[in-house]
C-alpha cells in the first residue's frame, strides 16, 4: 500500500515538473528568452548557496549522527593491535580529504553564485598562471607524499610473519563458492598436504590421507581464537578470488586460488568483551527485534564475522563465518571438543588407504584406553604422491605451508 502510495506521489510530481516545463516554455514566448535566462540564473546561483550549506551540514550532522556505527569510532575501535594503527592512519586520511572536501565544495557553489551570467558581464580569459599551478601541483603533491609514506610504513609493519620467538596459533581457511572451510591442524601443528586433483565431495580440500599429518586435522564450522595470541590464518581459494575480511580487527587478504596467501594478526578483545564495550552506548540498548520486548538487547546479539569481500559470485553475500574470540582456557576447552576430519568422514571408509589397518591416529583417539605401540605404516606411497601432484600443474595446491 506504502508502496502504491510513494509511486503515486512520484508519478504526480513527474507530471508537475513537466506542466511547469510548459509554463515557463509559454511564459518564455511572452517576455523573450532573455529574462528568463536572467532569472533562471538569479534562482539557480542562490539555490545553489542555500544547496551547499544543507549538503555540509548533512554531511558533517550524518557522520556525527552515526559515528557510533562505524568501524574506528566510539564502542567499534579495533579489535586487535596493528587494527590501531590502521585506524590512525583512516584518520589522518580522513582529515586531508575533508579539508579538501569542503574547501572545494565551498568554491565550486560560491563560483557558480559569483559568476552566473549576467547581463553586460563578459568571461575573463587567462591563458595560464605559473603561480597558480605550481601551487596547486606541489600542494597535492606533498600531501600525497605524507599520506604514501605513512601508508607504506604501516602496510610493511602490519603484513609481518610470525614473531618467531613468539607462540602463536596457525589456521588455514580455504574459500570457495560459497563458503568457507577452516582447517586447524592438530595435536601436531602441522597441516596435512593438499592435493587439488583429490578434491570431492567427501574431500572438499583435498586432502591427501596417506599423509599422517593429515590425520588429526579438524575441520570447523567457526572460527574460535584464543584472546593475546597471535594468529596466522593460511588463505587460499578453490575457485575464484574471494576475500577473507574481519572487519572488526582490520584484517583483509585476497584468497587466490593456487597462490597461497596470509595474514598474521593479534586479537586483543575477546567476544565478551566487545559485547560490553557495545553495552555503554545507547544505540546499542535497544531490543535486537523493536517489536519484541522479550528478544535480547542488540549488544547481546554482537558476534565478530567473517564476511568475503571479494564480489565473487551470486551467493557471495552466505559467505559469512562467525569468528568467537575467548579466553585461553576456553579455546583449549572448545579445541579439545572438535574432531578430526578424518577420523570422523574418512577412517575405514573405502577412501581411507589404511582402511583395516592399524594406524597412528588410532592410538591417539584411543589413548585414553591404552593401547600399545603400533608398528609404524608404510609411507613410501605418498612421498611418490606427492612428487607426481607438485608437477602438475599450475593450480596444484600440494602444500600450502609457504613457510
Ligand atoms: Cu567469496
Amino acid at each position: 500500500m506504502i508502496a502504491l502510495l510513494v509511486l503515486l506521489c512520484l508519478i504526480l510530481l513527474v507530471i508537475v515538473v513537466i506542466q511547469i516545463g510548459r509554463i515557463s516554455e509559454v511564459a518564455g514566448m511572452i517576455r523573450g528568452e532573455e529574462d528568463i535566462e536572467r532569472d533562471s540564473n538569479y534562482w539557480n546561483s542562490r539555490l545553489g548557496l542555500v544547496f551547499m550549506v544543507l549538503f555540509l551540514l548533512a554531511s558533517v550532522g550524518s557522520a556525527i549522527y552515526y559515528k557510533n556505527y562505524m568501524l574506528g569510532y566510539g564502542p567499534h575501535e579495533a579489535a586487535s593491535i596493528h587494527g590501531l594503527a590502521m585506524d590512525q592512519l583512516f584518520n589522518m586520511t580522513l582529515f586531508f580529504t575533508g579539508i579538501v572536501f569542503i574547501i572545494t565544495q565551498i568554491i565550486l557553489f560560491w563560483f557558480a553564485y559569483k559568476y552566473r551570467g549576467v547581463k553586460g558581464q563578459r568571461a575573463l580569459h587567462i591563458s595560464h598562471d605559473n603561480k597558480l599551478e605550481v601551487i596547486w601541483t606541489a600542494i597535492p603533491a606533498v600531501v600525497m607524499a605524507i599520506l604514501v609514506v605513512f601508508g607504506l610504513n604501516t602496510w610493511n609493519e602490519i603484513m609481518q610473519d610470525i614473531d618467531p620467538d613468539g607462540d602463536h596459533i596457525e589456521i588455514e581457511m580455504t574459500a570457495y563458492q560459497f563458503g568457507w572451510i577452516a582447517r586447524y591442524p592438530g595435536a601436531d601443528g602441522v597441516f596435512g598436504a593438499r592435493d587439488y586433483q583429490q578434491i570431492t565431495g567427501r574431500n572438499p580440500l583435498g586432502q591427501v590421507w596417506e599423509d599422517p599429518a593429515n590425520h588429526d586435522d579438524m575441520h570447523t564450522n567457526e572460527i574460535v581464537l584464543p584472546v593475546n595470541r597471535q594468529v596466522k590464518f593460511r588463505l587460499t581459494a578453490r575457485d575464484v578470488l574471494h576475500s577473507f575480511f574481519l572487519p572488526h580487527f582490520r584484517v583483509k587478504m585476497d584468497c587466490v586460488p593456487g597462490t597461497p596467501t596470509f595474514f598474521v594478526f593479534t586479537p586483543t578483545k575477546t567476544t565478551e568483551e566487545y559485547r560490553r564495550e557495545l553495552s555503554k552506548y545507547a544505540e546499542y540498548q535497544v531490543r535486537e527485534d523493536p517489536n519484541d520486548p522479550t528478544s535480547p538487547m542488540l549488544w547481546e546479539t554482537f558476534n565478530y564475522e567473517l564476511a568475503c569481500a571479494e564480489l565473487c559470485g551470486t551467493g557471495h553475500f552466505s559467505m559469512r563465518m562467525i569468528v568467537r574470540v575467548v579466553e585461553e582456557a576456553e579455546y583449549k576447552a572448545w579445541l579439545e571438543n572438535q574432531s578430526s576430519y578424518y577420523l570422523t568422514s574418512i577412517r575405514n571408509t573405502d577412501f581411507d588407504p589404511f582402511k583395516g589397518m592399524e594406524i597412528e591416529i588410532d592410538e591417539l583417539s584411543e589413548a585414553s584406553e591404552g593401547g600399545d605401540e603400533e608398528e609404524e605404516t608404510d609411507l613410501s606411497d605418498y612421498d611418490e604422491l606427492e612428487a607426481e601432484a607438485e608437477g602438475s600443474g599450475s593450480l596444484s595446491e600440494v602444500n600450502t605451508n609457504i613457510d
